[in-house]
């Protein structure tokens, strides 16, 4: 087949099936292509980013001190010592990121508040300076049409809560952020998301210490600091009901996306069972207002201590999932008593610039589907998919991250065949609008489709950002 064009193929595949005596509806092969590409109408392409990786600005706006800064600025936690002391500086450069998204042409950015912007010392005093940059912020979105998505905590805790996520009140202090945005800034925003990945914040923070506090503490004092995140969720989604009726509040999550070995029914349901074991403590608990029996008996003595009123906060309802999707976990059925294991990764599985960024494009498809199956959630987000990729600018001053562009092309691809299958999948963010602080990988790590070069500030757009742009423009894979 190696000199056929696709046309040729078309007639091929025609004529065989022909002679086979099945009879194919009459259409060319790239008509068909371009229609089964297209996502569904009013589908929402937007791009995501989050606030301390791009803000900088760290002692400007009567800003508090945060988890992060203290980490980034503790010896050998960050790549390099890195910190997010200046980022891509977007505290300041605000219109011209809001530029580059209405240059993609989307229609929603997903961005999220520095809590301790609004309340430096994480509760009592709120400080206007912070509510004023983000209303110039909003307010600069909405006059370029573009639809703000907010999350109010990603990971940047104020310092001077006492205990950080160990301790029970920081989730009622976050309830009454969350509640005092809302009602602050519900005119402008119609949609918020609590929480980001509670995992990295819990997990990665207090038990691996790869994230800021930093901290590795034992099993049940690991399942309080979870506990705790989630319960921050779910006041927050209670105070923001109070607050803003209207408004749609959801949270965005990293749920362990299981994909079947082979698509066959054994593997399927495999999956299924894997999603809801897998990510017992967050998105599992969430969304069915306990924890699952199988979680509590593991744990036994480890189990965390539940107050009155706890679950029913952790389990109000959500207008919409978001997913934050970047690897998949493949997954086979067995005999055992759980009814499946695991597949590890092998040394030659591909992956992106970042090591643990494994390349299985169909997870995004297997996300939406198996929240979907099991949950039935009213709506679903991508609320983040992208990559690592080690970008070079050409002497031409071009970016041509084909890598990139073949990872995002073929998660769309498997996005796409979720919408045609009618899952209620009603948008995707890109992560990330721009390169930006990392995390612990500092600036080491390029995720944008927008190069910065952080001597300068300078954004540039790679080859990632013009595909992007025809996508959204098509409204289609392309
Ligand atoms: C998201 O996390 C975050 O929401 C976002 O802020 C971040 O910039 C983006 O993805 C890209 O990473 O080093 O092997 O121990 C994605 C989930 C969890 C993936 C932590 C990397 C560290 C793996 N991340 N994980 S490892």
């Amino acid at each position: 087949m190696k000199d056929m064009t696709r046309r040729q193929f078309g007639k091929t595949v025609a004529a065989t099936a022909a002679l086979a005596g099945v009879g194919l509806p009459e259409f060319s092969f790239s008509q068909a292509s371009a229609i089964d590409r297209r996502f569904p109408k009013g589908f929402v392409w937007g791009c995501a980013t989050a606030a301390y990786q791009i803000e900088g600005a760290v002692n400007e706006g009567g800003r508090g001190k945060t988890n992060w800064d203290v980490f980034a600025h503790t010896p050998g936690k960050t790549f390099n010592g890195d910190t997010g002391d200046v980022a891509d500086d977007s505290y300041h450069l605000y219109k011209e990121d809001v530029r580059l998204l209405r240059n993609l042409g989307v229609s929603a950015y997903r961005m999220s508040i520095a809590w301790s912007r609004i309340f430096p010392q994480g509760s009592g005093q709120p400080n206007q300076a912070g509510l004023d940059y983000y209303q110039r912020v909003l307010d600069e979105l909405l006059a370029n049409s573009i639809t703000p998505y907010v999350t109010l905590f990603h990971w940047d805790l104020p310092q001077a809560l006492p205990g950080g996520w160990q301790s029970r009140d920081t989730a009622k202090a976050f309830a009454d952020y969350a509640g005092y945005v809302a009602r602050q800034l519900s005119d402008r925003v119609s949609h918020f998301m609590t929480t980001n990945e509670f995992a990295c914040f819990t997990d990665l923070g207090y038990r691996v210490g790869q994230f800021a506090p930093g901290l590795r503490l034992g099993p049940a004092e690991v399942n309080q600091v979870r506990h705790h995140g989630i319960l921050a969720h779910g006041l927050g989604v209670q105070a923001m009901r109070a607050n803003a009726p209207s408004a749609q509040v959801g949270l965005a999550e990293n749920a362990i996306v299981y994909v079947p070995v082979i698509e066959d029914r054994a593997n399927i349901e495999a999956a299924q069972r894997a999603t809801r074991d897998g990510n017992a403590p967050f998105l599992t608990t969430v969304l069915e207002g306990q924890y699952p029996a199988s979680y509590l008996k593991r744990e036994g003595g480890n189990a965390p201590r539940i107050e009155p009123g706890d679950m029913k906060a952790i389990g109000s309802a959500l207008d919409f999932v978001g997913l934050n999707v970047y690897t998949p976990t493949y997954v086979r059925a067995d005999e055992s008593p759980q009814g499946y294991v695991i597949e590890r990764p092998q040394a030659s599985y591909p992956h992106m610039a970042s090591p643990w960024l494994s390349i299985g494009p169909e997870c995004i498809y297997w996300g939406v589907r198996n929240v979907s199956e099991v949950w039935h959630p009213r709506a679903i987000y991508i609320t983040e998919n992208g990559c690592s990729a080690d970008d070079v600018v050409t002497p031409a001053g071009r970016i041509e991250d084909t890598d990139r562009v073949m990872y995002l092309r073929n998660h769309l691809t498997h996005l796409q065949r979720a919408t045609a299958e009618g899952y209620p999948v009603k948008g995707y963010f890109l992560w990330s609008l721009l390169d930006n602080f990392e995390w612990a990988d500092g600036y080491s790590k390029r995720f944008g489709i927008h190069y910065v070069d952080f001597k300068t500030e300078k954004r540039m757009p790679k080859l990632s950002a013009e595909w992007y742009r025809a996508v959204i423009a098509g409204n289609a894979v392309m």
